[in-house]
C-alpha cells in the first residue's frame, strides 16, 4: 500500500502511516499510540481483546521508534488529536529506539550532542522551514532580477580576508586554506564579464570566539554584481532583497514564529537609516555615555553594535541600521577607497552585525598598491591578475545565513544552524 501522510490521510478508507511513536499509553484492555510524520500526528487506538497476537509487540514498543501502521481513520469526536483515530490492521516495528538520552529540560550543548533528536522538535523543525523560506525569497528575488548563482572552490591557496582566522590544511604535498569567503571569486566572476552573481556556500573561520554569535564554520550568502555607481547602490540592493525575503517569511511563517518563538517577523521599510561611524559613536556617547576603547577605533565593538539597535529604534523605529565611514585600516585592502575613507558598509540587525558589503577596488594599479601596503602582494598576485585586463566597477555583500535566522527568531547561533561548529565542538 502507498503510504499516506498523516495530515491527508483520508477517512474511511484503508491507509497506511509512517513515522516515529510520539507517546504510547497501554492500559488493560486498550493501547493508544500517537504516530507523528513531518505533516502530523495521529492517534492510533488498539482494543487488546481484538487483537490477542500483539500483545507482546504492544509491550516492546517504545517512545521515537518508527512505525508502519495500515488501518481505517474513523470519526472520534473524543480525540483531542483532530477528532480522529486510526484503527489498525497491521502494525510493523521498523526501527526500535533504544531509552532517550535526552529530556525537554537539557541544555544546549546536550542537545548538541543528539542533535537528530533534538531536530524531531516541531519547533527545531519550524526554524529549518523558515531558513528554507528565507533563503530560497532571496534566490528568488536575485533570479528574478537575472542573478547567476555559482559554486567557488573552499579549498584556496591564499587567504581571501585575513592571514590570522584562517584554517590550514594539508594538500597533498603543501598546504592549502579554507576559504574564508568567496569573495576572491565572486570578483573574479565580475572580470568575467558575468555581471551578477551569488553564492550561497560555506565559510569558515578559525577564530577561537565564544559568543552566541561566532562560529567556526557557517553558510554565506554572498554577491557581486557590476556598473555600480556607489557603495550605495550595494546597500539599496540588500535592503530590498531583504524586505521581500521577510515579506515571504512573514506571510507564511509570521504566526507560527511567534506562537513557538515568541518574536514578532517586522518588515522593515525602505530605504534603511544609515550613519557614520563617527557619528555613530558622537550619539551613543551623547545617549548611553558609551565610551569607545581607543583601540576599537574606526571599528564596531560588540558592545557598540548592541547599542545601536536602540539607538536606531529610538532615532529612525528601525530594526536595521546601515554603518558606513570605517576606518581604512580596519577594512579588507579590496575595498575602494574615497580621500581615504572605505567605501563601504555595515549592516547591523537588532544589534548583531549580519553583512559587510562595498564597492571594489578594480582599478588594478590601486589595488596592487592596497594589497602592497598590508604586506599581502604575493600572496594575492593570483587574484589581482583577475584585474590586468579589464574589469568592470562592482561591488557587493556577504550576509550570514545562520545570523540571520537566528536573529529572525531570537535565539543563539547554536539553535540556528544544523549542526554547530565551534572552537571545542566538531561532532556530531
Ligand atoms: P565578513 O567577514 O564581515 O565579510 O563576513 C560577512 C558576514 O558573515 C557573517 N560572519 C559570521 N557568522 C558566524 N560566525 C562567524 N564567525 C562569522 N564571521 C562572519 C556575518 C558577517 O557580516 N568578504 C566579506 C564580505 C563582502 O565584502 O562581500 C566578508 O567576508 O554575518
Amino acid at each position: 500500500m502507498k503510504r499516506s501522510f498523516i495530515q491527508q490521510a483520508k477517512t474511511g478508507e484503508p491507509v497506511l502511516i509512517q513515522g516515529f511513536l510520539e507517546h504510547i499509553r497501554n492500559t488493560r484492555y486498550m493501547a493508544f499510540l500517537v504516530v507523528r510524520d513531518r505533516s502530523g500526528k495521529m492517534q492510533v487506538t488498539i482494543e487488546k481483546s481484538a487483537h490477542p497476537e500483539w500483545t507482546a509487540l504492544i509491550e516492546t514498543l517504545t517512545a521515537e521508534s518508527v512505525v508502519s501502521i495500515e488501518g481505517t481513520i474513523q470519526e472520534n469526536p473524543q480525540v483531542k488529536l483532530g477528532g480522529r483515530e486510526l484503527i489498525p490492521t497491521a502494525i510493523t516495528i521498523e526501527s526500535l529506539a533504544a531509552p532517550l538520552p535526552l529530556t525537554h529540560e537539557a541544555n544546549i550543548d546536550t542537545r548538541l550532542d543528539y542533535r537528530w533528536l533534538d531536530l524531531r522538535g516541531e519547533k527545531e523543525r519550524l526554524l529549518f522551514e523558515v531558513q528554507t523560506c528565507l533563503v530560497g525569497a532571496m534566490r528568488e528575488f536575485l533570479l528574478q532580477r537575472e542573478f547567476l548563482e555559482i559554486h567557488t572552490p573552499k579549498l584556496i591557496a591564499a587567504a581571501s580576508e585575513s592571514g590570522a582566522d584562517v584554517f590550514e590544511v594539508g594538500y597533498f604535498d603543501r598546504k592549502a586554506y579554507l576559504a574564508q569567503s568567496p569573495q576572491f571569486y565572486k570578483q573574479m566572476a565580475m572580470a568575467a564579464g558575468f555581471e551578477r552573481i551569488f553564492e550561497t556556500g560555506p565559510v569558515f573561520r578559525a577564530e577561537k570566539s565564544y559568543t552566541n554569535r561566532h562560529t567556526t564554520e557557517f553558510t554565506g550568502f554572498d554577491l557581486e554584481f557590476s556598473y555600480i555607481e556607489s557603495f550605495h547602490d550595494v546597500m539599496h540592493l540588500e535592503a530590498e532583497l531583504l524586505t521581500y525575503a521577510l515579506e515571504r517569511v512573514q506571510e507564511k511563517y509570521g504566526e507560527a514564529i511567534e506562537k513557538h518563538y515568541g518574536t514578532k517577523v517586522i518588515i522593515p521599510k525602505l530605504p534603511f537609516p544609515e550613519i557614520a561611524l563617527p557619528e555613530l559613536y558622537r550619539e551613543l556617547e551623547k545617549r548611553y555615555g558609551y565610551r569607545l576603547p581607543e583601540c576599537e577605533r574606526g571599528d564596531t565593538t560588540t558592545e557598540a553594535e548592541q547599542l545601536s539597535y536602540r539607538f536606531s529604534m529610538e532615532e529612525f523605529r528601525h530594526e536595521f541600521l546601515l554603518v558606513t565611514d570605517f576606518a581604512a585600516e580596519k577594512r579588507a585592502f579590496y575595498h575602494m577607497q574615497k580621500d581615504g575613507v572605505p567605501q563601504g558598509y555595515d549592516l547591523i540587525w537588532r544589534g548583531v552585525e549580519i553583512t559587510t558589503g562595498a564597492q571594489r577596488e578594480h582599478r588594478y594599479d590601486v589595488l596592487c598598491r592596497q594589497a602592497e601596503e598590508r604586506g599581502l602582494g604575493e600572496d594575492v598576485r593570483f587574484y589581482t591578475e583577475f584585474f590586468r585586463y579589464g574589469c568592470p566597477p562592482h561591488g557587493g555583500f556577504g550576509l550570514g545565513v545562520d545570523r540571520l535566522t537566528m536573529l529572525l527568531l531570537g535565539t543563539g547561533i547554536k539553535e540556528a544552524m544544523f549542526l554547530f561548529r565551534g572552537p571545542n565542538r566538531l561532532t556530531p
